[in-house]
């Protein structure tokens, strides 16, 4: 009874939170903008997946909870999220452990240093710091790598860039059961967990030691962005953890936005290929590299977890080998979410650009980026987003879903159902 008590009064206060967060962003924006928050604000949900899932070869919905039953208010949405995360994480990704025992380190105006230790074993890396003109402390943008970031653009917005070198916390090149790098150091180089998700853990960290740092450099309005390679490990980064206040994947191709089951279709990177690739995703998706229809999520689910938060997806549309429509058709499924959430304006997918150069820097998404930062980093701009497909690469939702969307409500936002809760756990308490 004690503990049942604990879990619903954590539930209630991680309802009452979401509730007093949106609340005060409409008052001041006018739209959803979700604050910062914590790493996974539904860690306290309870979850018990089944053992197998009915094939499907069109997108799962993902408004139907694990136990058949849809979801009718925008409070159902934090635990029907924390659902398909586990899902992500047992059968695409790998395990995202939570924030290890001991996080230290250092920001300064040139560096930021990470210092991990979990069940007595220990690992550190660091990453560059390039601050904007301007007086801080300022937020950030988490660049993967060295390519394909418009970090002129980002510095110009008024945000500092992180420059983060993703194989230093899980190198490419190792076979599955010999993984090497920072995250596995901690976690054991025959970990399952694969690199887009090592790499996730990565950025955790980063903000962690931003947060704790109390604001004197950096503050911790923390974006992430990187091409190819790393717009598949950009994307994963602000899908699994909430603190990311924009995500901003460039050119991510599979195992990053496209849909699974559209990739085969649309002649994109297999999923077997990208697989054996480099160990990109976790282990566990062996599964369904030959079997997409298998899979008990696809990605516009994803994109649904970083709902309500800014998310700017940038995509070519003139190489299909990057699967360009079956990102589309993730941004409208994810884009379905957003909308039910009342957060419709925070997603954009941009895929209208003249120059095919995979990784281009490409003056047609400055003014997105730009202003995407200012919205949901630097907080003082706005941005209405929208979903823009070149019309080479043109994806159509209706041919992928078999579901509608709801109408939310707004959940337990009065008085009188705060009091219920209160009541109900105070019986449960008692008996
Ligand atoms: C689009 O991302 C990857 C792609 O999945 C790989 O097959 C290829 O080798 O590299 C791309 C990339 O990261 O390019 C920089």
């Amino acid at each position: 009874a004690v503990l049942m008590f604990a879990v619903a009064v954590l539930a209630l206060a991680g309802t009452l939170t979401a509730v007093a967060r949106s609340t005060t962003a409409n008052a001041a924006a006018g739209d959803v903008v979700a604050l910062a928050g914590v790493e996974d604000d539904g860690a306290d949900c309870a979850i018990s997946p089944p053992g197998s899932f009915p094939s499907n070869s069109r997108l799962p919905d993902p408004f139907t909870k694990l136990n058949g039953q849809r979801i009718t208010s925008k409070s159902d949405w934090r635990c029907r999220r924390a659902e398909i995360r586990e899902l992500a994480e047992r059968h695409v990704y790998g395990d995202k452990p939570a924030k290890p025992s001991s996080v230290t380190g250092t920001v300064s105006s040139s560096n930021i240093t990470v210092n991990v230790t979990h069940n007595g074993r220990s690992s550190s890396f660091s990453a560059g710091v390039q601050l904007p003109s301007g007086t801080g402390p300022f937020p950030a943008v988490v660049v993967y790598g060295g390519f394909g970031a418009d970090t002129a653009a980002i510095r110009a917005a008024g945000a500092a860039v992180i420059s983060f070198d993703p194989y230093a916390v899980g190198r490419e090149g190792t076979p599955r059961n010999n993984k090497q790098g920072a995250f596995y150091s901690v976690y054991g180089n025959t970990s399952g967990t694969g690199l887009l998700m090592a790499w996730a853990w990565g950025v955790s960290r980063i903000i962690d030691v931003i947060e704790a740092s109390g604001g004197t450099v950096l503050r911790a309005d923390v974006g992430v962005t990187g091409c190819s390679r790393f717009g598949k490990g950009a994307f994963a980064a602000g899908v699994f953890d909430q603190r990311v206040g924009l995500t901003m994947p460039i050119e991510s191709g599979t195992a990053g936005v496209p849909i699974y089951r559209g990739v085969p279709g649309e002649g994109a990177q297999s999923l077997s290929s990208a697989y054996g690739e480099q160990p990109w995703f976790g282990d566990a998706f062996s599964s369904y590299t030959g079997n997409p229809n298998g899979a008990p999520i696809d990605t516009h689910q994803l994109v649904a977890m970083v709902a309500p938060r800014g998310l700017l997806i940038l995509d070519n549309p003139h190489i299909a080998n990057l699967g360009p429509r079956s990102a589309s058709v993730a941004a409208l499924g994810g884009a379905e979410v957003y909308k039910a959430l009342g957060a419709g304006a925070n997603i954009t997918y941009h895929s209208n650009v003249s120059d095919g150069t995979h990784c281009a820097n490409r003056s047609e998404w400055r003014s997105h980026i730009t202003q995407t930062i200012q919205k949901y980093l630097v907080r003082t701009g706005s941005h209405t987003g929208t979903i823009a497909m070149h019309s080479k690469a043109t994806g159509n939702l209706s041919q992928w879903r078999d579901w509608t969307t709801p109408t939310l409500s707004d959940g337990p936002t009065s008085t009188t159902s705060t009091t219920t809760t209160t009541t109900t756990t105070t019986g449960d308490t008692t008996t």
